[in-house]
């Protein structure tokens, strides 16, 4: 590929950052609060708007609902719009409450069963009001003992409430159906790998597919096997981007093995998904505990950015000609070409291309967009994740 269409393939990418990382979050232990973060859904909303200002490549903000719950969602998307970004997955959450403490829409009762289910119907309420094309639906439901309840009628309640949800799905949109191996249920969790969400997607229907969370997997999990195996089926829809070295870290993707994003963006680069027009959503779902969080966000746009370029990189005629050769050291030298590339000067170029600074931490540094934030939101209280 020459250094053009690598060019065009990257400028085409779009990131979707979502609105709780800019908000305050913490572990069970402690949340260290930051001075400026955002007291309400436009601040994080302003937040996400100036990541997309500094690498132009974010142009949308994930919500979650009731973190970003208002009372006139067309306003919100205005605002939005205004700032030069728009409203993107909807994110449900039946997960804070006391009712789902056996369960949402797995509960053996079916009152709480009805109420959950109201909530995702509820969202794609919101979606008609912002334009949303995706609903984004993740289940904390499982049990902790074993015989605590039925395995298998669980599933039935599972699939009777995606399927009221799925029929609610205006032409337009999507569900997407996220799993995590576990947390907060350790025994069982009813959707807690790739394969039951793809069964249930396949069961659904066309509009309904997985979304990948990178840091819902057991440890050594190939993730790039099964966005390979998704991308095939036509069943993956989106990805939620993290890093974990233990469990469901919620670090900033590509930090802690920037091999492996490389090796999942390969995937997707070889399967030609890269450009939006495709479908795939591609997103972070991260928490900044620690480190400052707008250039954390921008930090880790970048980082998807570096492995795509890489992966944009990897000479696939060579690649092919050496699986076909059986000659395994070339084949992975050609990937491994790729990935040990320095693709910085090029995605600095690229940015400049664009108008932009070739450094956007730098940039955001510079701009007193912080110090700004810092005087405006005094007094803020916490928003999102750990609220
Ligand atoms: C669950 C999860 C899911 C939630 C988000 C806040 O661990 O990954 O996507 O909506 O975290
Ligand atoms: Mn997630
Ligand atoms: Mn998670």
């Amino acid at each position: 590929m020459i250094a053009v269409d690598v060019k065009a393939a990257l400028r085409a990418q779009r990131i979707e950052t979502p609105s709780w990382a800019y908000a305050n979050s913490g572990t069970r232990f402690k949340v260290f609060p930051q001075p400026g973060v955002p007291r309400t859904p436009e601040e994080k909303i302003a937040d996400a708007a100036t990541v997309h200002r500094f690498t132009g490549v974010a142009p949308s903000v994930a919500l979650h609902i009731p973190w970003d719950k208002v009372d006139d969602y067309g306003a919100l998307t205005a605002y939005a719009r205004d700032l030069g970004i728009e409203i993107g997955a909807i994110n449900t959450n039946v997960f804070q409450d006391e009712d789902y403490k056996l369960g949402s829409v797995t509960n053996p009762d079916a009152g709480i069963r009805r109420k959950a289910t109201d909530h995702l119907l509820e969202a794609i309420d919101i979606m008609d009001a912002t334009g949303s094309r995706d609903l984004k639906l993740w289940f904390s439901d499982g049990i902790n003992y074993p015989g605590q309840d039925d395995l298998r009628d669980r599933q039935d309640r599972l699939a009777a409430a995606l399927k009221e949800t799925y029929d609610r799905l205006g032409p337009d949109q999507r569900m997407l159906l996220e799993y995590k191996l576990f947390e907060p249920a350790f025994y069982a969790t009813d959707v807690p790998d790739w394969g039951t969400s793809y069964a249930h997607c396949v069961e659904l229907g066309e509009r309904a597919t997985v979304c990948i969370d990178t840091g819902h997997h057991a440890p050594g999990t190939n993730i790039e096997f099964i966005v390979a195996f998704l991308l095939r089926a036509g069943k993956l829809g989106a990805f939620d981007f993290n890093s974990r070295f233990y469990a469901d870290d919620d670090l900033m993707v590509g930090a802690a093995d920037p091999f492996q994003l490389f090796r999942i963006m390969y995937e997707i680069v070889r399967a030609d998904a890269l450009d939006p027009a495709y479908g795939i959503a591609f997103m972070l779902d991260q928490c900044h505990n620690i480190e400052a969080k707008i250039p954390a966000i921008i930090r880790s746009v970048m980082n998807v950015q570096e492995a795509t370029a890489k992966a944009v990189l990897v000479d696939r005629t060579a690649l092919r000609a050496a699986q076909q050769a059986g000659n395994v050291l070339e084949a992975n030298a050609v990937l491994m070409d790729a990935y040990n590339t320095d693709v910085r000067p090029l995605l600095g170029e690229l940015r400049e291309d664009a108008g932009l600074d070739p450094d956007p931490v730098a940039a955001y540094a510079r701009s007193g967009y912080q110090e700004k934030i810092v005087a405006e939101r005094a007094g803020g209280t916490q928003a999102g994740w750990g609220a």
